[in-house]
């Protein structure tokens, strides 16, 4: 019996103040390109995902995450680290996101959510409870189609 869950590391997301100067930051100095920018107002973020030109959908994305109030999600992270960004989750990808959860749930982690919720591009989302993984917040994310 196959154990596998996750296809890929689909992004890592990182918590920053200023949106607009991580953006600069990551594509004139590290050389990303930005491939996409939404506002998530659910999540509580805006939000850029940066990748290569010729960016394969194997190749995992930079996430940055900015908070759209001090009480938000990232809001809150940022304020619990000095008031500076870092590295707040990382994301990995599935073909079908009920059955990862079930899978997951199986095994015994803890969900964030009941049923998945909409992020970046229309894709489906869930999170794994940082203290069921070691310390880690780990994301869990079904594309949409043709994302
Ligand atoms: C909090 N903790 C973390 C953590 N956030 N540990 C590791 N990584 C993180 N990112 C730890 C704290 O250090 C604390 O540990 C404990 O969890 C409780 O923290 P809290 O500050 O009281 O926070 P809570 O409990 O209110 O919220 C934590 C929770 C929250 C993980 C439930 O951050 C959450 O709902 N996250 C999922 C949604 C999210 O991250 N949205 C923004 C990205 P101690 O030991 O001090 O108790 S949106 C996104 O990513 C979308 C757009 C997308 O990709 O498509």
């Amino acid at each position: 019996m196959s154990t596998d869950i996750f296809r890929c590391i689909d992004h890592v997301g990182y918590a920053v103040t200023d949106l607009d100067a991580a953006i600069r930051f990551h594509t004139e100095v590290l050389g990303w390109r930005l491939l996409h920018r939404e506002t998530n107002h659910e999540q509580g973020v805006e939000e850029a995902m940066l990748g290569t030109g010729d960016q394969l959908p194997e190749n995992a994305q930079v996430q940055l995450l900015a908070p759209l109030s001090p009480t938000s999600t990232i809001g809150k992270w940022i304020a619990n680290n000095g008031g500076r960004g870092g590295i707040q989750q990382v994301c990995y990808r599935v073909d079908d996101i009920e059955a990862a959860s079930a899978a997951l749930r199986q095994r015994g982690v803890r969900l964030l959510y009941d049923a998945p919720k909409i992020g970046t591009g229309g894709s489906r989302i869930q999170f794994i409870h940082p203290k069921d993984a070691g310390g880690v917040l780990i994301e869990v994310v079904e594309p949409a189609a043709g994302h």
